[in-house]
């Protein structure tokens, strides 16, 4: 069967950031909103970004476009390095612009473009002519491309099934014979709990105790009604992200209301088709009282092969606790932030709450903030047991620059 080819162009997809040394956050942050008031969706990478870190999300994300915001006065060599990264990966194909007010010249940009970089936007340039250059220039259909390779190729097979969601996608059938590998765990829990700044720890630790293995993280995040764009910020918590051992995408809630993208149950099974993957973690958005985003209690099958809710001190009191359908039925249940002076009485109340089910689930409780915290390292192994991860137990604790890469 031939997918029939899409009339309408997706929504654009733009990574943004700020470069290595560059605090100045505050234009990027107005930009992004504009993006998204226009109808875009935003990747924010954060400030002080590395071009590998860029080349590398702009990559995994497959972007229309990559928009740096630049002020510390680097951004001639900063630029023509990232575009380096991403010619020599074979991801040439992903445009570069940029802005960095009055720090920018002319006569800089002259010399960018000759190195690659397509645009720059100078002060003074209204955001609305910004934002109708912008979906002009890097509006487009995305293809199949037989030259992407390793992990372009599965984030454009990620591209694809989004733009067919709820469509027959002839491509996922034909992998299902390919070497499907990959425990996957839904993590799921209220705005702001603590779940990206969780995974991201549960990733370090993955990387010191699976000294081989690969690790796929699908964010979640949702799609403004109004405009249609978004703001995908989970990656901005991704410190663990810049290893190569590491694959992270950001997908758009899209008009679904599950809390998942729609595209979410094809693009896990890309990411288990791909046979890349030990442990796949899907973060949904922000959950509330009677979700159910990863269908533990429908009549399919789950989309996960196991739950873990996650909670912070501020949940409200007990009876909010009793209206959390999901508490009934995760396989893992976390409370975070517990450095937070509320944590003590919240602790008690959930694993009561939890008691109340009578199967012995025990409250992991975990402050994601802190690096080194022994209540995510027994999670990271309630969660490795669960899914029967090869783990190596050995060791001291990790040093951060090994496992970043
Ligand atoms: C706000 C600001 C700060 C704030 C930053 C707050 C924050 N969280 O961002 C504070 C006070 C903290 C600060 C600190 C510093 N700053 Co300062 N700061 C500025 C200032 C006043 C405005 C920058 C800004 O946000 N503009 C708002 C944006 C929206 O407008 P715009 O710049 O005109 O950009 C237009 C386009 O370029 C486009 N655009 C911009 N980015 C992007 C990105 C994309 C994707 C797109 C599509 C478009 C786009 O949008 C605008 C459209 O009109 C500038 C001076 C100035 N007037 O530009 C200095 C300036 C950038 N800072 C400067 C300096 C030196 C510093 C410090 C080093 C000072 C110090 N010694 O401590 C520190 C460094 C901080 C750090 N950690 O990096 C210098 C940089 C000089 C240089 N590179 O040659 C400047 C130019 C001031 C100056 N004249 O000396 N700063
Ligand atoms: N004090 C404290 N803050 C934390 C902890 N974990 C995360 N945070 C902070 O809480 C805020 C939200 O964290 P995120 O990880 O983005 O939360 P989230 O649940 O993924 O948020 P959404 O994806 O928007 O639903 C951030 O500012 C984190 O730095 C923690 O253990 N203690
Ligand atoms: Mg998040």
């Amino acid at each position: 069967m031939v997918a029939k080819p899409l009339r309408t162009i997706p929504p654009l997809r733009i990574l943004t950031a700020v470069p290595i040394c560059d605090g100045h956050d505050s234009a990027v942050t107005t930009i992004n909103v504009e993006l998204a008031r226009h109808g875009i969706e935003v990747i924010y990478l954060g400030y002080h970004q590395s071009a590998s870190a860029i080349a590398r999300a702009a990559i995994q994300e497959d972007v229309n476009a990559i928009g740096l915001s630049s002020y510390n006065g680097g951004h001639i060599v900063f630029f023509r390095e990232v575009i380096k990264q991403l010619r020599e990966s074979g991801n040439g194909d992903i445009p570069l612009f940029g802005g960095g007010g009055g720090t920018i010249t002319k006569a800089d940009e002259r010399v960018m473009q000759r190195q690659g970089t397509d645009r720059i936007f100078f002060a003074g340039t209204p955001f609305n002519a910004i934002m109708a250059l912008i979906k002009k220039a890097y509006a487009r259909v995305a293809k199949p491309n037989r030259a992407f390779t390793a992990d372009r190729a599965l984030a454009r097979a990620i591209t694809l099934a989004e733009c067919r969601a709820g469509s027959p996608n002839p491509a996922a059938k034909r992998s299902r014979k390919g070497r499907a590998k990959g425990f996957v765990l839904g993590v799921a829990g209220p705005g702001g709990a603590g779940k990206s700044t969780l995974i991201d720890e549960l990733t370090s630790r993955f990387l010191s105790r699976v000294p081989r293995g690969r690790i796929a993280i699908l964010a979640n995040d949702p799609s403004h009604p109004d405009s249609g764009g978004a703001i995908l910020g989970d990656r901005v918590s991704a410190i663990y992200a810049q290893n190569d051992r590491v694959f992270f995408r950001s997908l758009a809630t899209r008009g679904s209301l599950t809390g998942l993208s729609p595209a979410a149950p094809a693009v896990i099974d890309l990411l288990r088709q791909s046979g890349e993957f030990d442990l796949i973690l899907v973060e949904s958005v922000g959950i509330g009282q009677e979700s159910d985003p990863f269908g533990i209690y429908g009549k399919k099958p789950a989309l996960t092969d196991a739950m873990l809710f996650v909670l912070a001190p501020h949940y409200g009191g007990r009876i909010q606790l009793q209206k959390i359908a999901l508490l009934n039925g995760a396989d893992l249940v976390a409370l975070n932030k517990c450095d937070h002076p509320m944590a003590h009485t919240a602790r008690a109340e959930i694993q009561a709450r939890l008691d109340q089910n009578g199967n012995a689930r025990r409250l992991h409780p975990t402050t994601a903030a802190r690096h080194y915290d022994p209540g995510v390292d027994a999670l990271f192994y309630a969660i490795a047991d669960l899914g029967n991860l090869v783990i190596s137990t050995g060791g001291e604790k990790p040093c951060m620059m090994e496992v970043l890469g």
